[in-house]
């Protein structure tokens, strides 16, 4: 797969990119140090481990703008009256910076593509307008379409969740532009469809009937899922967890009680996990916390890749820079056999004051820098380190004897308590939590 520069009539970044590798020596911040597409690790190329893709939203659509003030970041492409002409002008955008980046994927929510009309048919029409020239787009560059989703937070409408509104026709309403999200995706050969529930959650147990909204949530799921199979769609579901933000308690609020929800609804045939890093330290976890729970569970799907403040409890979505956070996640990640259809998505944005047009490239380029370098440090610590012999190490009790059987299922709790009889006092074995430390570190600067 590769990818070529798209610049539609108007070059929205000139004078930047195509972003090419320059080595881990190289002081250029538009050039990759680390991220070469084409390094093999493990029998693949960098770029079919990671499957970096763009987020529309934040790189396209938000301008800087907070509760304080309005918006800082020149966008021009999304200065034309007529909103219709400012859409087409921000694909071009959109397609100019993924394809000089070098990304292979991107992300949409319907309402970034193309803006809502007066009515729900006018809506859709509009979607529909705005996927033909993403076609286009798609089939000149060879860029993909990683995931795409339904905006079901932005609009008053929504203000009490939508499918846990209570109010049924806001219910029907997201359900319509939900279908037309799908009919968006499935057109542009997305490989995975997202549910962030942006509202789904309360402020206040007292007028909320929390069961009722969950049972809903359930079927509407269910509808989606049917809905886009009968169109044709074959690819993953995804639910992204998230614990507070926009509402003080959201419902899909960690990757444990989504699983929960799921396999109580019995939808994990369907459904996966989207994991953000900045939603998992919201939720008091880390990316590998996370990473790890999907993964035990066999429903690991994609990832949106930022940080948060660890002084700011909110969702800052800063570019994922921690090299070592990530080493760790990605060693979770590679464990459970990395990523399949999923992908990395940069749900990130640049800071309100990064008003250069060269910020939102460096942003990039540091955090797929960070990301190929840490996977490159996981690979390593996998295939030539003693960890993975020291993790079995500390479980070997579980591998002959008793531990098997214990394992195998046998052994009741009676049987339990007279091997412990016989055995005696279990001698303190060290967790040597210093010694996966200092690995980790060493590989780190190797
Ligand atoms: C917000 C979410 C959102 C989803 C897509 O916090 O991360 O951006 O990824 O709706
Ligand atoms: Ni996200
Ligand atoms: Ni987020």
């Amino acid at each position: 797969m590769t990818t070529d520069v798209l610049i539609g009539e108007t070059e929205y970044f000139p004078g930047l990119g195509p972003v090419s590798f320059e080595g881990p020596g190289s002081d250029n911040p538009l050039a990759f140090a680390w991220y070469d597409a084409e390094m093999i690790v493990g029998g693949r190329a960098l770029r079919d481990h990671l499957r970096f893709s763009i987020a529309y939203w934040h790189s396209l659509v938000g301008g800087g703008q907070d509760p304080f003030g309005a918006s800082t970041r020149p966008m021009a492409w999304n200065e034309a009256s007529d909103p219709m002409r400012a859409a087409r002008d921000r694909l071009d955008a959109a397609f100019e910076l993924i394809t000089k980046l070098g990304v292979p994927f991107y992300c949409f929510h319907d309402r970034d593509l193309a803006p809502e009309g007066g009515s729900v048919d006018e809506s859709a029409d509009r979607l529909a307008e705005m996927v033909e020239l993403a076609r286009g787009k798609q089939d000149a560059s060879g860029v993909r379409l990683l995931w795409g989703t339904a905006n079901l937070f932005s609009h008053p409408r929504y203000m009490n969740g939508a499918a846990t509104n209570p109010d049924f026709q806001v219910l029907a309403y997201a359900a319509a532009q939900v279908k037309a999200a799908l009919d968006a995706t499935v057109a542009l050969g997305g490989e995975n469809y997202v549910f962030w529930g942006g509202r789904e959650g309360y402020f206040s147990l007292l007028n909320t009937d929390m069961e009722r909204e969950l049972d809903h949530l359930a079927g509407f799921l269910r509808r989606a899922r049917d809905y886009g199979r009968s169109i044709g769609f074959e690819g993953a579901y995804l639910i992204e967890p998230k614990p507070m933000e926009p509402t003080k308690h959201q419902y899909d609020f960690d990757v444990a009680t989504v699983i929960a929800f799921l396999r109580q609804h019995d939808l994990t045939d369907d459904f996966k996990l989207n994991i953000e890093n900045n939603h998992a330290t919201l939720a008091g976890h880390t990316f590998a916390h996370e990473v790890e729970i999907a993964g035990s569970a066999g429903l690991l799907g994609s990832l949106d890749v930022n940080q948060g403040d660890p002084q700011n409890g909110w969702d800052t979505d800063e570019f994922l820079h921690d090299l070592r956070d990530t080493v760790e996640m990605c060693l979770a990640l590679m464990r459970h056999g990395g990523l399949g259809s999923g992908g990395m998505n940069f749900d990130a944005k640049i800071r309100r004051s990064s008003t250069d047009p060269e910020d939102i490239f460096i942003a990039h380029i540091h955090s797929m820098d960070t990301i190929a370098r840490a996977f490159i440090v996981a690979s390593r610590i996998l295939e030539e380190s003693d960890f993975l012999e020291l993790r079995r190490e500390r479980y070997a009790s579980y591998d002959s004897g008793a531990g098997a059987r214990y394992q195998a299922g046998e052994l009741d709790l009676a049987d339990l308590a007279r091997l412990a009889g016989e055995l005696g006092e279990p001698p303190l074995k060290s967790g040597q939590q210093e010694r996966y430390e200092q690995l980790l570190s060493r590989y780190l600067t190797r």
